[in-house]
């Protein structure tokens, strides 16, 4: 402990014995991610994943110690493992899946067959060169993941908003109305094992669409067409709010026999509105037993597809917003929400002069509103690389840890030390990696102290 109240202590790894420090128990506040909060339910937690950005260090540490599932955001469409016809590349979703193996991550394949994104040569074809060509595709595509993936979202996108429950009008569908049973009949014949689902949006309250989707998957079940799950995309906005009969659409698709997944979670809005609804779809996916988990799209604000709707977690900073701390509650493993009051107001950084030797600097920052915050730690590595790192602070009287993510925390008020997780202690020369937590009362302010370990 008697480095906890010091300023900035810069102290080179071969100096640090190990029990120097403060004694570790892990067990006291181990960290928790939306991941672990959502296997402590039997559910997964997941997030589509763009290839390129994972030369962005914040976004593949978030991408790498949050979730347990992850979906290609657009490198399993037909445009990109097509481009041209019979020819494939597998390049970018191959860096996806084998990035999420390396992490204990699962991985739902996005998407076979769609009206959109189709390579301009397939978009070009019509009648049975077409359905030989998805079927080509699909057969291709299946194949080469065979054994590697949850699920596949087998069809996408195939039924209309008019109202009516009609099909989308579109180059597949023109092909014949049973373009849907055959490419599930195909994907089943290249992949015996994944699970292949049926993924839409605008179906995730009971309407005339999602009727028209629960009678196909019905009647697939019926004549033993093979589709063994269905994908909500539940992108939520104030055109397309979230429904009151949330669950109980989830339900009667469950009540069928099929998995139920949310696939494509994304929420317009910011504060308390945005995590109380978060929240609910996290609540209605714990209420129905076939709901298998939930994907957002995306990571931070800035990575979504409409990003000025600041729809998902995690603010364009990679910190965590307070819909990322309403998710873990509703998980139920935070004991308190921070929902109750979430003008979220940066406040200063601590602020820490780089490390220059070896060794290592931790830097903080607060999200504070009145009652509780959220703190963002920094760790930032010397000359030398990390092979594990532990910082200490102190908190405020009165104020109290409630939980932690990316670190484990000895103690949960006053004096506190954390120390990396499995998965963040290695730290390049020069490179750095965060831990989060959240508590009530006050805000910590000062400094926190980093020791190599
Ligand atoms: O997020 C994807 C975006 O990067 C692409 O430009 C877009 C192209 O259609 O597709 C987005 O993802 C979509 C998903 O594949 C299917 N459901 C709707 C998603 C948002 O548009």
């Amino acid at each position: 402990m008697r480095r906890t109240h010091a300023i900035l202590t810069v102290v080179t790894a071969g100096a640090v014995a190990a029990g120097a420090f403060v004694t570790l128990s892990p067990a006291a506040n181990a960290a928790t991610t939306l991941g672990s909060a959502a296997s402590a339910k039997g559910r997964y937690f997941g997030t589509a994943a763009a290839a390129y950005k994972f030369s962005d260090s914040v976004y593949t540490r978030i991408l790498d110690s949050e979730f347990t599932m992850v979906t290609p955001e657009n490198e399993m469409k037909w445009d990109a493992t097509e481009p041209s016809q019979n020819s494939f590349n597998y390049a970018s979703a191959d860096t996806i899946v084998a990035r999420a193996k390396a992490n204990g991550q699962r991985v739902r394949g996005h998407a076979l067959a769609w009206h959109s994104q189709q390579p301009s040569w397939a978009q070009n074809l019509s009648g049975t060169a077409l359905r030989n060509a998805m079927v080509n595709h699909i057969t291709n595509v299946a194949t080469h993941y065979k054994g590697q993936l949850y699920a596949w979202d087998v069809v996408n996108e195939a039924f209309s908003d008019n109202g009516d429950g009609s099909r989308r009008n579109s180059n597949l569908q023109q092909t014949g109305n049973d373009w849907i049973e055959v490419a599930f009949r195909t994907a089943r014949a290249a992949d015996p094992n994944v699970k292949l689902c049926y993924n839409d949006y605008n179906t995730d309250g009971v309407n005339a669409k999602s009727t028209a989707v629960y009678n196909m998957v019905k009647d697939f079940l019926a004549r033993g067409v093979p589709i063994g799950c269905v994908g909500f995309q539940s992108h939520i906005n104030s055109a397309s709010p979230l429904p009151s009969d949330y669950q109980a659409n989830l339900q009667r698709f469950a009540d069928l026999g099929v998995e139920v997944q949310i696939t494509e979670l994304d929420i317009a809005g910011s504060g308390t509105a945005q995590a109380n609804s978060y929240a609910n779809v996290v609540k209605a996916c714990l209420g129905v037993s076939k709901c298998a988990g939930i994907t957002v799209w995306g990571i931070r604000d800035s990575d979504s597809w409409r990003s000025g709707d600041t729809p998902l977690l995690f603010d364009n900073s990679g910190d965590p917003k307070a819909a990322y701390n309403a998710v873990i509650s509703a998980f139920g493993s935070a004991p308190s929400s921070p929902s109750a009051s979430v003008s979220v107001s940066p406040s200063a950084s601590s602020s820490a002069p780089d490390p220059g030797g070896a060794g290592c600097t931790a830097t903080f920052s607060n999200n504070a509103w009145t009652g509780g915050f959220v703190t963002t730690v920094t760790v930032k590595a010397g000359a030398s690389a990390l092979s594990g790192w532990k910082v200490a602070l102190t908190l405020p009287s009165g104020a109290a840890i409630t939980n932690s993510w990316s670190a484990s925390a000895s103690g949960s008020s006053g004096a506190v030390t954390f120390s990396n997780v499995n998965y963040n202690g290695g730290v390049a020369a020069g490179g750095s990696t965060s831990f989060g937590f959240q508590g009530t009362g006050s805000a910590p302010s000062g400094t926190a102290t980093c020791t190599a370990s």
